[in-house]
């Protein structure tokens, strides 16, 4: 999943042991050193739960926070590649390390979010298809969250529907090139207008771009510079992160405590529990105090 793509000239694998194998601590410190092998190596330790991922996590804690997150999200080819691929271009020529996580959300892709945070890279941009839970996942996860829509899809009044709202930061209109660009710009601004924006609240720009031609891409730069800046000065960066925090050490704990007491089906303890609250000799209360009580 992680197309962390490698800005740098690449290091060599002195980080990697036979077979593969290799200490948490050689690879964080190649890692930060720009070695692609040593990320890829991170990142497929903590998405495939290897046994170290703790020590990984607890290792790299101390170099988090540093990263620039931006996500973004999209009905199906509205063009988040091509915007993705631009903005890296601008950054990657402003010297900065940029890298692309492309989302699985079924995969604990906050964890490589870590990995390459610690890493040492300056801009994560993290990129979503479809409608759903991913695009929330996305904004629960960026620092700013580009909601890009497209001309002729009805995405700008789908966008509406799905309560693309609360999660857009800004917003892109791609495909200006094509009929119809001017109309889903008006319906965005028609639909900002009634959502009603009060002072020292963030009102998401709308910026219109042709990102097969680039255009609009320094507008949009501008405008992510601008959201950065917003997010330090109101403590909404901080409020964020803490946020997103309090999430992740919620769902940790949550499927800790799941698989301490089973409750995967076909665990035992529970299938006979079950058994015993269907036929009546015991209630589902007790029944569940024992399954906590273990
Ligand atoms: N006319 C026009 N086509 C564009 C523009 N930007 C992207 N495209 C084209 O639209 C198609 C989809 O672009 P992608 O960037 O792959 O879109 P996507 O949102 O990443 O698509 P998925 O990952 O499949 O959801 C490609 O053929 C692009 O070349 C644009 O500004 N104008
Ligand atoms: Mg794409």
């Amino acid at each position: 999943m992680a197309e962390a793509g490698a800005p740098w000239p690449g290091r060599g694998a002195q980080a990697l042991g036979p077979g593969g194998t290799a200490d948490p601590a050689g690879l964080v410190a190649a890692a930060r050193d720009g070695d692609p092998r040593a990320l890829a190596r991170l990142v497929s330790l903590v998405e495939n739960g290897s046994p170290r991922l703790r020590e990984i996590m607890k290792l790299i804690a101390p170099l988090t926070g540093q990263a620039r997150i931006i996500g973004l999200t999209g009905a199906p080819g509205v063009g988040k590649s091509t915007v993705t691929g631009a903005l890296v271009r601008v950054y990657r020529g402003e010297g900065l390390r940029v890298g692309v996580l492309a989302v699985d959300p079924t995969s604990p892709f906050s964890q490589a979010l870590r990995i390459l945070d610690a890493a040492g890279f300056d801009v994560i941009m993290i990129a979503t298809l479809g409608v759903g839970q991913a695009e929330v996942a996305i904004a629960s996860l960026a620092d700013s969250t580009l909601v890009i829509v497209a001309p002729g899809m009805g995405d700008s009044v789908q966008a509406a529907k799905a309560g693309i709202l609360e999660i857009a930061d800004i917003f892109v209109v791609n495909k200006s090139d094509r009929p119809g660009a001017q109309e889903a710009v008006r319906d965005l601004r028609t639909m900002l207008a009634m959502a009603g924006y009060g002072p020292g609240e963030w009102k998401p720009p709308i910026v219109s771009a042709t990102a097969v031609r680039g255009e609009g891409i320094d507008d949009l730069v501008g405008r992510l510079q601008a959201h950065g800046a917003w997010l330090g000065e109101s403590g909404e960066r901080d409020r964020r992160r803490l946020a997103r925090a309090s999430e992740e050490i919620s769902a940790i704990a949550v499927a800790a405590l799941r698989e301490r007491i089973g409750v995967l089906p076909g665990e035992s303890q529970l299938e006979d529990l079950a058994g015993q609250v269907a036929a009546g000799k015991l209630d589902p209360y007790a029944a569940a105090d024992e399954l906590i009580g273990g």
